[in-house]
């Protein structure tokens, strides 16, 4: 799956990356999204693959595009058996967040990219629409922190693993009302906190490597992010555990409703029946095959964001494959002015 999909999908995180970053700091996250969502699909689709969007823009009804269970690929179209061996493909799931990090690129902020993991079917876990209690340390850490204990246990832990004091780590946290006593408890066990507007899969990806000086994400973000998170601290043999977020008074941003009874109700529909369950990062991404990518849309720790320049632009994007055990930075320049061969289909 790897060696065939591989050069495409990066591919498909630039082409998004591109699209958002020329709205950069023009101050409309939703424009960002939208262009982002629509040339990722475009790309997608001209893929030779079987490919379904299990994590998305949300549901079909309000995300016309990159929608839950949307297929993608040219072996899914409907005359896809005249040039396809359908039987012989193998079957892909795709979790996108084509603009991860709106407000970042809207307001010109480092930190955005356009992400994506896939798996063979069923490689990815179809988290909903909630929120997620996430802990992501390095690969030293993996296993030994644990997201049931508190922030100045986990913070002991990690400077022996680590090998460095406590003083010497530093931990991301999204700025927000919620993570208040979070961050004072951090503050007070003697790490050092960065704060962060948005856009905590960068926070995440950056436990994974050595060098970004971050070696800790704690709070609680997205749960769709959650899982692309997971995907790539699973190819990096990283520490990633989530916990599903479903009791609105936590989160108090009315996105996921105002019952935390209908929410539990809404999640046994989807088969979890233990709501309170610690998911480590090998059950959300639990597929014998996982790949991660990413683009820069503006700067970040690790990757830069798009550059453009007369005729083209330049990107870099990080793959993480579970398979070559490899993550690659792709350096690539995109010469728009430049005639392409059409493909055929
Ligand atoms: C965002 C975003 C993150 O979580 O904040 C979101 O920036 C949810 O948090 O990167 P809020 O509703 O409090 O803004 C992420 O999307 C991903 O986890």
């Amino acid at each position: 799956m790897e060696n065939t999909l591989g050069l495409e999908i990066i591919e498909v995180v630039e082409q998004a990356a591109i699209a958002s970053s020329r709205l950069m700091g023009k101050g409309d996250k939703n424009e960002a999204d939208r262009v982002a969502v629509e040339a990722m699909r475009e790309r997608m689709n001209k893929i030779h693959m079987r490919g379904r969007i299990v994590i998305g823009e949300g549901e079909r009804d309000d995300a016309p595009m990159l929608f839950i269970g949307e297929e993608v690929g040219i072996c899914s179209r409907p005359d896809a058996e005249s040039f396809c061996n359908i039987d012989e493909l193998v079957e892909i799931d795709i979790a996108v967040d084509p603009c991860e990090g709106t407000n970042l690129c809207a307001y010109g902020q480092p930190g955005s990219m356009a992400v994506l993991a896939i798996s063979e079917k069923g490689g990815l876990f179809a988290a909903p629409d909630f929120y997620m209690k996430k802990l992501a340390a390095p690969p030293a850490a993996k296993g030994k922190v644990d997201i049931n204990k508190s922030a100045t246990e986990n913070l002991k832990i990690l400077s022996e693993c680590l090998d460095r004091s406590i003083d010497e780590l530093v931990v991301v946290v999204m700025k927000r009302e919620r993570h208040n006593d979070l961050i004072k408890e951090i503050r007070e066990a003697g790490a050092r906190v960065q704060l962060i507007s948005d856009g905590d899969v960068g926070a995440a990806i950056n436990c994974g490597f050595s060098g970004t000086n971050i070696h800790a994400l704690m709070g609680i973000g997205a749960a769709p992010e959650g899982v692309i998170s997971a995907a790539a601290l699973r190819c990096l043999g990283a520490h990633f555990q989530g916990q599903l977020i479903y009791d609105p008074a936590i989160v108090k941003t009315g996105l996921i409703g105002e019952s935390k009874e209908a929410n539990i109700a809404r999640l046994k529909e989807m088969n979890i029946t233990d709501p309170d369950k610690v998911y480590t990062a090998e059950e959300l991404a639990c597929g014998e095959t996982v790949l991660f990518a990413g683009t820069g849309i503006t700067p970040g720790n690790i990757m830069n964001g798009v550059r453009f320049f007369k005729g083209g632009a330049r990107t870099q994007t990080l793959v993480i494959s579970s398979q070559s055990k490899t993550a690659r930075f792709v350096d690539t320049i995109h010469m728009f002015d430049q005639p392409k061969i059409v493909q055929l289909h």
